[in-house]
């Protein structure tokens, strides 16, 4: 049986995430451009549907676009918070939001992150156990009749597919629909182009955000239809049209032909379309590429058994900047200074990694590309702190500086460097005891469920700066199951329970207006420690929302009792308002289910 696979594709990605933040934008014509460097304006990297019209285009230069379409509002990408460098960060934010929906939707449907705007989906299991269900309940004819309902967005890819005329596309559709009564190939299509428009649904009703997507049997024909229709619609490719589609399809649009191999197989066979692979002699193809013949006959007849992957995360994480020409980094001060920020971007991605993902680098790959050669070398990593990081970086690196002079900041850096990468590698399942906490708060009980919702999330996924502090002095032991302040000599902490998650009631929600934990009095209180680990203030602020509002109400009662202590010390506070704070036996202890943690940002 072959499978039925989709490829949904966002809209115009970056410009909606534009077009979101600043609503009045929507259904005007957009341009997001890469940050300018030195003064020159970056290229365009995503143009909104409604300046296409104008022939603006990606890659073109901001003027031309201007002087196309005058109206053009012009969104730029971010500028690096510690290098200078372009902030992906909101786009990556929206895709993780695109991929909830995805992961959330049915478990038996397997989603693949193909880049940042785009996933693979595989519905073989999913529509072929809808198929059976509506067998067996009776249900599968109702189905069939008023599948064309369900299918507001969909095209029939048939080769006759290019007018946009409803018309039309109505009358394709229900010629496939009638037919697929008789072939289960096509009701299972059928059934995932039904899904897809739902899916596609819940992704706008979730994000605001417009895709469209292929549906097909493999992937392949899936993203080949995706872009036929596109924003806002739906392609389904059926078996029957597959090599009538590629027949009049040009090379460089198949997947893995946009590049030079593309090109190649057009210049060495002086063809440009698909379908012509199939008209080549056989001795000829094979002459022309021994290796690859029985691939490319292959692709022309439709046939790709790629499997659709559950992607995890990326395997690396990494940062770079590149220092062209007179930019070239010529002192030990200028040395320090960049590789301290990009050490702290690395820090960032790598936190807001381990909390996603579960998992640390081992291995911190640094390269420094000068004139004269690109030294690079493999460090262990010990921790995440952006200090030790430093540290570790720099005693590696300080030597390589061949000045006569090296020693102090002031010293020249010779050779003159080009591009420092600092790259993070070889990741292990789980988070050291220090950086615990964050993780710990999750529960164990979810775990599992959550390594499936990670399936598809890289390290492009993930909220902003969340650092763990170095605590300042050696740990304290682990609290008992309870809530309590602990004193470190230098700061007050919340303790928290983190094992008590389970079989009971979750906690009310905190007070409205009332963020106790950055109240502007005293006590101040600098850490928050669960399982005999802390997290800072700072990091605390950072974590998303409703993670964060599970810990308020908790944090407010024990600044309360603080305060109360305190207030009792000194004599001043009476038996009435003390008797208002709970015990910790009275505590609710539940925290919110993992769910919550990846549930869409209000
Ligand atoms: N992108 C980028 N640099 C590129 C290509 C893309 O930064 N060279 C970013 C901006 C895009 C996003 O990735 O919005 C997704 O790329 P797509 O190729 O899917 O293009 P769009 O989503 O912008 O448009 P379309 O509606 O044609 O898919
Ligand atoms: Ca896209
Ligand atoms: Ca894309």
């Amino acid at each position: 049986m072959r499978r039925v696979i989709s490829l949904i594709d966002m809209d115009c990605f970056y410009a909606q995430v534009e077009q979101r933040d600043q609503p009045s934008l929507w259904g005007k014509p957009v341009i997001v451009v890469q940050h300018s460097r030195q003064g020159v304006e970056g290229g365009i990297l995503a143009v909104s549907y409604e300046a296409r019209p104008f022939g603006v285009k990606r890659g073109m230069t901001v003027s031309d676009a201007k002087q196309k379409c005058p109206q053009i509002t012009i969104c730029h990408v971010p500028i690096g918070e510690y290098a200078d460098k372009a902030d992906i960060q909101k786009y990556r934010d929206a895709s993780a939001e695109v991929f909830r929906v995805l992961n959330n939707f049915d478990s038996s449907i397997i989603v693949e992150k193909a880049s940042v705007d785009e996933a693979f989906l595989d519905l073989s299991a999913y529509t072929a156990q809808k198929l059976d269900e509506m067998r067996e309940n009776g249900t599968l004819e109702e189905f069939v009749e008023t599948a064309l309902s369900q299918l507001p967005s969909t095209h029939l890819a048939n080769g006759q597919d290019f007018a946009e005329n409803d018309h039309l596309r109505e009358q394709f559709l229900s010629e496939f629909i009638q037919n697929s009564t008789y072939s289960d190939e096509n009701l299972l299509l059928l059934i995932a182009a039904c899904t897809v428009e739902t899916i596609r649904k819940r992704i706008r009703d979730e994000t605001q955000f417009y895709c469209s997507a292929g549906v097909g049997n493999n992937k392949m024909m899936a993203k080949l239809v995706c872009a036929r229709h596109k924003p806002r619609q739906q392609t389904l490719i059926p078996w029957k049209y597959v090599r009538e589609i590629l027949r009049l399809t040009p090379i460089g649009d198949v997947r893995g032909f946009g590049g030079k191999f593309g090109n190649r197989v057009q210049e060495m066979l002086n063809i440009s379309l698909m379908g012509e692979i199939l008209e080549i002699e056989w001795h000829l193809l094979i002459e022309a590429f021994p290796d690859q013949h029985e691939y490319l006959r292959a692709v022309a007849e439709g046939l790709d058994d790629e499997p659709v992957r559950p992607r995890r995360e990326s395997s690396s994480i990494a940062v770079s900047k590149n220092f062209p020409g007179k930019s070239a980094i010529r002192t030990t001060r200028e040395m320090r200074k960049w590789v301290e920020g990009l050490v702290k971007e690395l820090a960032k991605r790598l936190v807001v990694d381990q909390v996603e993902n579960k998992r640390t680098a081992e291995n911190l790959v640094y390269s420094l590309l000068t004139e004269e050669g690109k030294p690079q070398k493999t460090l262990k990593i010990g921790s995440y702190l952006p200090n030790s990081l430093f540290e570790l970086i720099w005693t590696a690196i300080r030597g390589l500086n061949r000045s006569n002079l090296a020693g102090n900041e002031d010293s020249p850096w010779t050779p003159p460097v080009l591009n420092i990468s600092l790259s993070a590698s070889r990741f292990q399942p789980g988070v050291p005891i220090q950086n615990r906490v964050i993780t710990e708060w999750l529960g164990e009980k979810k775990r599992k469920k959550e390594a499936r919702m990670n399936a598809v999330y890289d390290e492009n996924d993930g909220r902003e700066d969340v650092i763990i502090e170095e605590p300042p002095l050696p740990k304290p032991a682990p609290p008992p199951k309870s809530t309590r302040i602990v004193f470190d000599g230098s700061h007050e902490c919340i303790v928290l329970d983190s094992e008590s998650d389970e079989d009971v009631d979750p906690p009310p929600p905190s007070p409205p207006h009332r963020n106790p934990f950055f109240l502007n009095r005293q006590p101040e209180i600098e850490y928050i420690q669960v399982g005999g680990e802390r997290i800072s203030r700072q990091a605390f602020r950072h974590l998303p929302p409703d993670v964060k509002k599970q810990y308020e109400h908790r944090i407010a009662l024990e600044e309360a009792r603080l305060l109360k202590s305190k207030a009792e010390a000194k004599g001043s506070i009476g038996r009435k308002r003390a008797g208002s704070i709970k015990s910790p036996a009275q505590q609710p202890k539940k925290l919110k289910p993992l769910e919550a943690f990846f549930k869409k940002k209000n």
